[in-house]
């Protein structure tokens, strides 16, 4: 194992990794930036870092700065947490050129999952079900009419280079479809430098239901079951919970086992997720493979007692996978709340500012448990240069029913005083009766009433 790790972000993220190296009796590097001088989760790292200026193009994605960081503090492995560097290829195998091992899949795994057609085509390839569509890019509008044409409208363009819902286009008809397919190539071409598009059928009201695998660097795969992520606003996630009220025990098998043995169809290493939509008849497609640990994990680790982290330092450290796939079991069921820094009764503006006073948050159910993982404490001013994310929620219990309990008990003892956060959206959220039948899909957030800040049945 490592005698010594850098981590490569911020927030609740850097805490999260910072904890696993502890308990691993790894040490810590952890960098940050001149607006991060003194934050609450720096305090526990072994040695810290000033790599440079607030804007993360100066800092957290300043990749010379931070090989720098590592070299000169005797660091041997990188974790990139999650956004920043964490997908980025040409950051994988210039620390591998520096003999630092990047706690990740290796550059050639992050470009071809980025690839989002060519991850369409590995996954088809592997029998794993994926959108109708075009498996090649689109050549010019008259191809992408044909495609349309044969698999019905509504149709979306994609960018190959995109992912996350950024560039997509729905098209109703063939005008559409011609208006939007030269605006979207130019603006592929502006946010990714790739003016490439493909095409899907516009499934409408799906759910969005992923699953985390993790592959060992000797080509044994396991999952670890399934996450719902459908409470979104704006593609940015709000609420997560596992299992998928979605998912029977042996749909869950059953695609799980796809998922992992795509992953290891293309030599996949480490934790990676795989992105699914489960349309409105009941059948799930592949969207989008993401190659590195996500925000919400902690709900997988609730309900397998799988420590993702550890899991991906060992398998980085080159040490075989610990477990095999009838060793991961499923208990109970877990519900993560993102506690952003934003007001979500003003369009969810970033609020940023003094946070002066924090309780964590507790419950007394009995068999229910929290878990609170914070980048933020009573005194600091939460910079207003990265995203809002300052802490999640996380409940486990029993039943989904009890985990819901639970999460109102939670978030109803938090208190994160000076700043607003998305803690009366999760309450409003947990009230809603569509909510706790677990029925609900992507456009949920979007209906009246939830965000508003109106009563949700008034
Ligand atoms: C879709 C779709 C409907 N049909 N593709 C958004 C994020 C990106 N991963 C893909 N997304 C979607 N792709 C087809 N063919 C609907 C969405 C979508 C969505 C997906 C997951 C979670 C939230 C979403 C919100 C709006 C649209």
């Amino acid at each position: 194992m490592f005698r010594r790790v850098l981590i490569a972000n911020r927030g609740e993220i850097a805490a999260r990794v910072v904890r696993a190296c502890r308990e691993l009796d790894i040490e810590t590097v952890v960098v940050h930036s001149e607006a991060d001088a003194g934050a609450p989760w720096l305090a526990s790292a072994t040695v810290t870092v000033c790599l440079g200026p607030p804007p993360a193009a100066r800092s957290y994605l300043d990749a010379d700065a931070i090989l720098q960081a590592a070299e000169q503090t005797g660091a041997s492995a990188i974790h990139p947490g999650y956004g920043f560097l964490s997908e980025n290829a040409v950051f994988s195998a210039r620390c591998a050129q520096h003999g630092i091992t990047f706690v990740g899949p290796g550059p050639a795994a992050i470009r071809r999952m980025g690839d989002k057609i060519g991850a369409k085509r590995t996954m088809a390839a592997a029998n794993v079900p994926v959108i109708p569509g075009s498996l090649d890019p689109l050549q010019n509008a008259a191809h992408a009419e044909a495609l349309a044409d044969s698999v019905g409208y509504p149709v979306l363009l994609k960018a190959t280079a995109g992912g996350g819902g950024k560039g997509m286009r729905r098209c109703d008809d063939a005008g559409d479809l011609q208006r939007a397919f030269a605006e979207a190539s130019i603006e592929a071409d502006k946010a990714f430098g790739n003016a490439e598009l493909y095409l899907e059928k516009y499934l409408d009201g799906g759910r969005h239901i992923e699953f985390q695998i993790l592959a060992d660097a000797y080509g044994r795969v396991v999952h670890l079951g399934d996450r719902e992520c459908s409470i979104q606003r704006s593609h940015q996630k709000l609420l997560e919970e596992s299992p998928s009220p979605a998912l029977d025990a042996e749909g869950r098998a059953r695609l799980g086992g796809r998922a992992a043995a795509a992953a290891a169809s293309f030599g996949y290493v480490n934790a990676g997720t795989l992105e699914f939509l489960r349309a409105a008849d009941g059948r799930m497609y592949f969207m989008e493979m993401n190659t590195r640990l996500q925000v919400e994990h902690p709900v997988t680790e609730m309900v397998t007692g799988v420590d993702l982290v550890k899991a991906q330092l060992a398998i980085a450290a080159g040490e075989p996978l610990a477990l095999t796939q009838s060793d991961v079991t499923f208990s109970g069921h877990a519900i993560e709340f993102r506690i952003n820094a934003e007001d979500p009764d003003a369009g969810f503006r970033p609020d940023p500012g003094l946070v002066t006073s924090v309780v964590p948050p507790a419950v007394t159910l009995p068999s229910a448990s929290v878990r609170w993982d914070a980048g933020v404490a009573s005194g600091w001013r939460v910079p207003s240069h990265y995203d809002s994310l300052i802490g999640k929620v996380i409940v486990h219990a029993p039943t989904r029913g009890e985990a819901i309990a639970a999460g109102k008990e939670a978030l109803g003892s938090l208190r994160i005083e000076g700043i607003k956060t998305t803690v009366p959206l999760h309450l409003r959220l947990l009230d809603d009766a569509d909510f706790a039948r677990g029925s609900y899909d992507v456009n949920h957030l979007g209906r009246p009433g939830l965000l508003a800040g109106a009563p949700a049945k008034a």
